[in-house]
């Protein structure tokens, strides 16, 4: 069935190995599917319309035993179906070793380890031309107030930082550090928690254009916090580097629904801050899902799920467009003010003096309506797609 949400290429959808690689295991149940062999994942994401994929090195070589085989087979499936590889990361949160961490692990040998071990999937990551290289710390983080010198652990966080930067310069990648914010899970505490934490971090280091955030939607949600604002705040840095889509009904654990599965209206705002569709800069880069299908699902329900997040978002595109072309709301937004913000406060060339001499209705202008409820309607009313 094809139609108007069918994606292709030029839409630039891209999923990470681990989705549908998901085996289903949580804290409280083993696997529920068998494991996924990733080239048939490329295959079947290739099929489904994706344009890229992403992978952690245990994901795809996951020791050295037939590596290069692995690789090889790898590489040309990525050359049969046309996909490429647009990011990689490091999975240093699921070995025993990392149990506190790796790059603000308190034992140093773990932290070495854990540079090593990063540096080779870079090495990988720059030969299969991936442009973007993503930082998860899901396990710097701490349970309890004394096992972690958190001023520290943030010496060690920007020393390696700083030690990424100079090697992708050093080897001439190009390649770009995308740092992933998530408030807590698996640690009870998780170190640059949010997209706010981390863009303060980015500040501190060597080389700060080398490195930008990878916004995930349900890490922010789980912190109670705006996705939209918060990629719109990233876009704003010239941080936004690269999108983890997913969905979640606010704060509880990571659930990782398909994108749209969770908070709606949420999804619906993320796609108007991706497309830039208001005032704000658009997001070119991927359109990336790190979403997990539930335990509930077979294979045939897990293909489902990762071709629903592609729809889910063409859907979203098409009733954002919609709202944004709307003659009504730009009625509603001119009669709402929105444009007036975009108005710099002081004018040209005009001196604070000036303003403090003027003199303000301050009755009149409490007196104004916002005209909000009507814009949002108009919204709303687009999204349910009843206009
Ligand atoms: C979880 O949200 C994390 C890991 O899956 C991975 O390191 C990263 C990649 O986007 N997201
Ligand atoms: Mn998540
Ligand atoms: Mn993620």
């Amino acid at each position: 069935m094809s139609d108007s949400y069918t994606p292709t290429p030029e839409d630039r959808f891209s999923f990470g190995l681990w989705t549908v690689g998901w085996q289903g295991v949580d804290v409280f149940g083993g696997p529920v599917r068998d494991p996924l062999d990733p080239i048939e994942s490329v295959h079947r994401l290739a099929e489904l319309g994706a344009a890229a994929v992403t992978f952690h090195d245990d994901d795809l070589v996951p020791d050295d035993t037939e590596r290069q085989t692995t690789l090889d087979k790898f590489t040309k499936a990525l050359s049969d179906t046309g996909l490429h590889v647009e990011m990689a990361t490091t999975n240093l949160f699921g070995h025993a070793a990392f149990k506190d961490g790796a790059l603000t692990a308190n034992d140093r040998d773990v932290r070495r380890y854990a540079l090593s071990k990063l540096l080779r999937n870079l090495d990988l990551a720059a030969e299969l031309g991936a442009g973007t290289y993503v930082l998860w710390g899901g396990r710097e983080g701490a349970e309890s107030g004394a096992s972690k010198d958190v001023a520290a652990a943030l010496d060690r966080y920007r020393e390696s930082m700083n030690l990424l930067c100079e090697y992708v310069v050093e080897q001439g990648y190009d390649i770009r550090f995308a740092i992933e914010p998530k408030p807590n899970e698996p640690r009870g505490d998780i170190l640059l928690p949010t997209i706010g934490h981390a863009l303060a971090f980015i500040g501190e280091l060597d080389r700060p254009e080398l490195v930008g955030l990878n916004p995930e939607v349900g890490h922010e949600e789980m912190a109670g916090l705006n996705y939209a604002h918060g990629i719109t705040q990233a876009l704003w840095h010239d941080k936004l580097f690269h999108i983890d889509l997913n969905g979640q009904h606010g704060p509880r654990y990571d659930q990782d629904l398909r994108f749209g599965a969770g908070n709606l209206r949420g999804a619906f705002w993320t796609v108007d801050a991706i497309e830039g569709a208001g005032s704000g800069k658009a997001y070119d880069g991927y359109v990336h899902f790190d979403f997990k299908p539930p335990r509930t699902e077979d294979m045939d329900g897990v293909w489902e799920s990762a071709r629903a997040c592609m729809r889910n978002y063409l859907i979203l595109r098409s009733r954002v467009r919609a709202f944004r072309a709307d003659p009504e709301v730009q009625e509603a937004l001119t009669a709402s003010r929105v444009d007036q913000l975009a108005v710099p406060t002081l004018a040209a060339g005009e001196s604070l003096a000036a303003l403090r001499e003027e003199k303000h209705d301050i009755d009149a202008m409490a007196a104004r309506g916002m005209g909000f409820e009507r814009l949002d309607q108009l919204a709303m009313e687009h999204l349910l797609g009843a206009r």
